[in-house]
């Protein structure tokens, strides 16, 4: 598996035009709420900066180009992405999502969304007869995170698009964990790509951001409305800051992955550890779908340590390259433990089915040298 050579180049130039006015390589950042008009009604193009900015659009333009889509659009978190497309459904509507998606996710579709009655089945989208038994009733939307947030499931992106458009349903793949470097969801099918720009593509976990991508002008059209009406959009600097980040993406992709190799091999080798969970080893159970879909298997690891709690206490305590925090994607290794964390608020009974336990460790693999990392994984087991 290997990244395309284009993607160095396209991160690079993605939405990067120099400044019309001035000649400046880097695209102003455009703080300003509101712009003048000549007569009422009659501007240059933008009268409001949470309908457009420029600072935004050029940043959109990039986020549309690094996933090979039509259309993008930035959102003041991943989250706010996320609601955004939910808005897109009437009362009544079902859907179908992944057991397994971030905590927060899951969250906002039971606790919030849940109230304007909307059908929400968590079940298990990698497995063909439970997908199979829940796409005979009528559902609107099929939603998916693949690698998934913590136990790195694999989802068949194109067999789903099939069960979807079959459905007359939309298909949403999160693709905050793969990143668009390593997969490319709507060449695939899917007809949103949502993400956690406070991810990768932010890269340095200074800022908290979310986008979307469509190829569909309609489903655009669409979504665009609810980013106004709604209002959920990022500011100038930030969008001018994750628009720096994609310049880099690749070449940290590249070493993120190569890192998450060496720790996974490493881990799977320790007497101290269970059980890895990373789709890049080939007995990893959806190792061979994401051979198929995927060009690289990024950079997240979990393992099961095989001491008590209170073991895994003292290895979280131990570590010195790796920190504990929630969040991952950024340069420095991160280190979670879901159930206590970003996985808290999943009902417990299903945190069970899915192995999110106690002994469950999540690594965000950084950028150091690898060598550095399994050296800190080493003292700390
Ligand atoms: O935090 P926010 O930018 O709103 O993004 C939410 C989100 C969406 N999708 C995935 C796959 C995510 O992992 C997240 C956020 N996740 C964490 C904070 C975490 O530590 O897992």
């Amino acid at each position: 598996m290997a990244i395309d050579p284009k993607s160095f180049t396209q991160v690079v130039h993605a939405g990067a035009e120099p400044d019309q006015a001035t000649g400046a390589i880097m695209p102003p950042i455009y703080m300003t709420s509101t712009f003048v008009q000549s007569e009422p009604g009659v501007h240059q193009g933008y009268d409001y900066s949470r309908a457009d900015n420029p600072t935004r659009e050029l940043y959109e333009k990039a986020l549309a180009s690094i996933e090979s889509a039509n259309h993008a659009l930035a959102f003041a978190s991943g989250l706010a992405a996320e609601q955004a497309i939910i808005q897109l459904l009437d009362p009544g509507a079902r859907i179908l999502v992944s057991d397994d998606v971030y905590g927060g996710t899951g969250r906002l579709f039971r606790r919030l969304f849940a109230r304007y009655n909307l059908d929400f089945q968590f079940i298990d989208l990698s497995d063909d007869s439970v997908v199979k038994a829940a796409a005979t009733a009528p559902t609107k939307l099929i939603w998916l995170e693949t690698p998934s947030n913590p136990t790195m499931k694999v989802i068949d992106i194109a067999k789903l698009a099939k069960v979807a458009k079959a459905q007359g349903a939309l298909l949403v793949v999160d693709n905050t964990f793969a990143s668009p470097i390593f997969q490319s969801p709507l060449a695939l099918g899917a007809d949103i790509v949502v993400h956690s720009t406070t991810k990768y593509i932010g890269g340095h976990s200074d800022m908290i951001g979310g986008a979307l991508m469509v190829n569909d002008a309609k489903l655009f059209e669409q979504l665009k409305f609810i980013q106004f009406a709604a209002g959920a959009v990022p500011a100038p600097l930030e969008c001018f800051l994750l628009h720096r980040s994609i310049k880099t993406l690749a070449v940290r992709m590249q070493q993120h992955e190569k890192n998450a190799l060496a720790v996974a091999n490493f881990l799977q080798t320790h007497k101290q550890v269970k059980k890895v969970y990373y789709p890049g080893l080939s007995s990893h159970p959806g190792y061979d779908i994401a051979c198929r879909q995927m060009r690289g298997f990024s950079g997240m690891v979990s393992f099961d340590h095989r001491g008590s709690y209170a073991d895994v206490v003292a290895f979280l305590q131990k570590l010195r390259v790796f920190t504990l925090a929630e969040s991952l994607g950024g340069v420095e290794s991160l280190v979670n433990h879901p159930e206590k964390m970003t996985h808290a608020s999943v009902p417990e009974e299903l945190r069970r089915k899915l192995g999110i336990g106690p002994q469950m460790i999540r690594l965000s693999v950084g950028i150091e040298a690898a060598d550095d990392l399994l050296a800190d994984l080493a003292q700390a087991l």
